[in-house]
C-alpha cells in the first residue's frame, strides 16, 4: 500500500510501500526420550503420525534416542497440537512413557 500525505507546498510524504504480510507462527513438535518405549514403536510413531518413511523415522528415533531429544517436525500451532496429541494418545494406549512437547519455533 502507499500512500501521499500532500502537504500543501507541492511535496509529498510516502508513507507506506509495503503491506506487512502475517506469517503464521510455527511450532516445533519435539520427540523426548526415555529408557523404556520400544525403539520399534517410536519407528512406527514417526511413520504413522509424521508421514517419514522407515528410514528417515529409524534414523530420527536413533538421534532422539542418543540426544535426548529432537524436533521431528515444524507445524503451525493447530496441526502440531493435534500431533502431540496422536503421539500422547498412542503412547498412553499402549502403555509407553513416551513424551511429546510442542515449543513456538
Ligand atoms: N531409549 C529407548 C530405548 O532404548 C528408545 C527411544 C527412542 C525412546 C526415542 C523414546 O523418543 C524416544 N528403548
Amino acid at each position: 500500500m502507499t500512500g501521499k500525505d500532500e502537504d500543501g507546498a507541492g511535496t509529498a510524504v510516502v508513507t507506506r510501500t509495503r503491506s506487512k504480510t502475517a506469517r503464521p507462527p510455527l511450532y516445533k513438535v519435539i520427540l523426548l526420550n526415555d529408557d523404556f518405549t520400544p525403539m520399534e514403536f517410536v519407528v512406527h510413531v514417526l511413520e504413522r503420525i509424521f508421514g517419514l518413511g522407515h528410514q528417515q523415522a529409524f534414523d530420527l528415533m536413533l538421534t532422539v534416542h542418543k540426544k535426548g531429544l529432537a524436533v521431528v517436525g515444524v507445524f503451525p500451532f493447530e496441526v502440531a497440537e493435534t500431533k502431540v496429541a496422536q503421539v500422547m494418545e498412542l503412547a498412553r494406549r499402549e502403555q509407553h512413557p513416551l513424551q511429546c512437547t510442542m515449543e513456538k519455533e
